[in-house]
């Protein structure tokens, strides 16, 4: 039996590239790969970067669905389908919204592959599947299979993907993270991420966490472990990481020199109908991030914007608050109602919903606002995250930014990656705004 993964890409304008930012290693493949039986032969081709062959030899077809990426799996399933293979559909769209995958799949899974996959392929070589199968978490998965993407890894960002957790302990309102793992976390055996991180071949490393402190003496086990590989690591982590010196620390010195912070808002109100009032109450924040800043430690700031106070005040104030702090990149990305999260259900009973799956809908582009925002219109908030978005990546706020990153760290590879984000991001504003879904994908690559 032969089994072709496939990850959809979100789509591309016609004639352009797929995103740059957009192209990192798939990581869910070579854990799938890792856990596909030996007996199995399997195949791979990744939307972002090569043409599918819809003709390719197989008999099952394993999609991984994003919501972004939902319509396009659904077509690449459809062209399968009506060739008489086996589609089966997993992912964080298939997990949270599995009734909208059903219709284009044979099989849906729920949740993590680790302890169902195995017995997934073995129902459909026996002929007796059932249409929906759930995964509970496990990251039992010792080390991901790379060789499924060999070929193709030139074409990737020059960063491995490692993953140390699953899950997250808060729960905030907008996240499909909150969504399925319901505040709870899970962690990898540290042994196992430590051989991975040396079979790697790149020296810059992605930890995928959420949350990669949510259980903070393990992290400091880990974080003194990754001190002895002498790489440069970055995550994503939340604000109360500024809480814990000794962690800091400790990042720091196992080769962290970059993070991802989701403050998602400056203003109290926005916080606390997020869910993220606990943010708030850290304290003064200019004074949390000076203390991450002196442990020499950049921070990618991340905004969300479209709760109910939000208007171009308050993005004149997050952009202030950016410039002020000498953020290394900042994302202002406006609010989506990704399926089963509470601000998908608090949208739908305020009738705020333009279409209850807005990510089907024909003229979806990336940058359309789905709701009906409270205080602006949902072209003007889309147009206010491309405003204020070009004024932060404008060169001379590039160049303002730069002594204020040489005080943290003389790392001369952090200020080449310094240049290339933000020079990347500078062009990419206007290229990834009025991306279609699903669109373009099967022109001949560039
Ligand atoms: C790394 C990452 C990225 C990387 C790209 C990674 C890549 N190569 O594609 C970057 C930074 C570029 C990125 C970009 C974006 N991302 Co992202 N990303 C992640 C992150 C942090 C880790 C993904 C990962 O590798 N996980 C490790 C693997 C092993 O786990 P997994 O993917 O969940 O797979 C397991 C199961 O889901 C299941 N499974 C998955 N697929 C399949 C398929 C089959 C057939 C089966 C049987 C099982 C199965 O099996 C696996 C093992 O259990 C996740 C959050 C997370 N923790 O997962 C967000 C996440 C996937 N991203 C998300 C989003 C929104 C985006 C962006 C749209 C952000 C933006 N505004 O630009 C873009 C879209 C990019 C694109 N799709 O091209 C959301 C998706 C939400 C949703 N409902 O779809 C997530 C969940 C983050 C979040 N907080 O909500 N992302
Ligand atoms: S802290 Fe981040 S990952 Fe955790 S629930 Fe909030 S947005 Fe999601």
């Amino acid at each position: 039996m032969k089994i072709l993964f496939i990850l959809p890409g979100i789509g591309k304008k016609s004639g352009e590239r797929y995103l740059k930012s957009w192209m990192m290693e798939p990581l869910t493949v070579a854990v799938l790969k890792r856990l596909t039986p030996a007996e199995y032969e399997t195949a791979f081709y990744d939307d972002r970067v090569e043409p599918v062959d819809y003709g390719a030899d197989c008999d099952v077809v394993a999609i991984t669905l994003e919501t972004y990426t939902a319509k396009r799996a659904y077509e690449i399933a459809g062209r399968f389908r009506s060739r008489g293979k086996i589609i089966v559909c997993g992912g964080w769209h298939a997990t949270l919204c599995p009734g909208d995958a059903a219709p284009h799949a044979d099989i849906v899974l729920t949740g993590n592959a680790e302890s169902v996959w195995a017995l997934i392929l073995s129902d459909i070589r026996r002929g007796d599947y059932k249409p929906l199968y759930h995964g509970e978490t496990s990251l039992d998965y010792g080390l991901p299979d790379r060789s499924v993407y060999a070929d193709k890894v030139k074409k990737y960002l020059p960063v491995s993907l490692v993953e140390v957790g699953r899950g997250c302990r808060r729960r905030c309102e907008f996240c499909s993270i909150s969504a399925y793992y319901e505040g709870c976390y899970r962690h990898r055996r540290i042994a196992d991420i430590v051989s991975e991180i040396q079979t790697c071949r790149n020296k810059l490393f992605f930890f995928v966490d959420d949350s990669i402190f949510s259980d903070k003496a393990f992290a400091k086990a880990l974080f003194l472990e990754v001190k002895k590989l002498k790489i440069i690591w970055t995550t994503q982590i939340t604000l109360d990481i500024a809480q814990d010196e000794e962690l800091l620390v400790l990042m720091r010195q196992s080769g962290c020199l970059l993070v991802l912070i989701g403050f998602e808002s400056v203003n109290a109100g926005n916080l606390k109908q997020m869910n993220k009032a606990w943010s708030e109450r850290l304290g003064e924040r200019d004074e949390i991030v000076e203390r991450i800043h002196r442990a020499g430690i950049n921070i990618y700031a991340s905004f969300v914007f479209g709760f109910d106070e939000d208007c171009e005040q308050t993005f004149a104030e997050v952009l202030s608050f950016a410039a002020r702090r000498r953020f290394f990149v900042v994302a202002f990305n406006h609010l989506l109602a990704f399926p089963s999260t509470e601000t998908y259900r608090r949208f739908e009973r305020e009738g705020r919903l333009f279409s209850p799956r807005w990510w089907l809908e024909e003229d979806y582009r990336y940058g359309t606002v789905s709701f009906r925002p409270a205080r602006v219109t949902p072209e003007a908030l889309g147009a206010l995250c491309g405003k204020y978005k070009r004024k932060f990546y404008a060169f001379p706020s590039i160049l303002r930014r730069v002594p204020a990153l040489w005080a943290r760290t003389k790392n001369l590879k952090l200020h080449a990656a310094y240049w290339f984000i933000n020079i990347l991001f500078h062009f990419e504003v206007d290229q990834r705004l009025g991306i279609p879904l699903g669109k373009n994908l099967d022109e001949a690559r560039k």
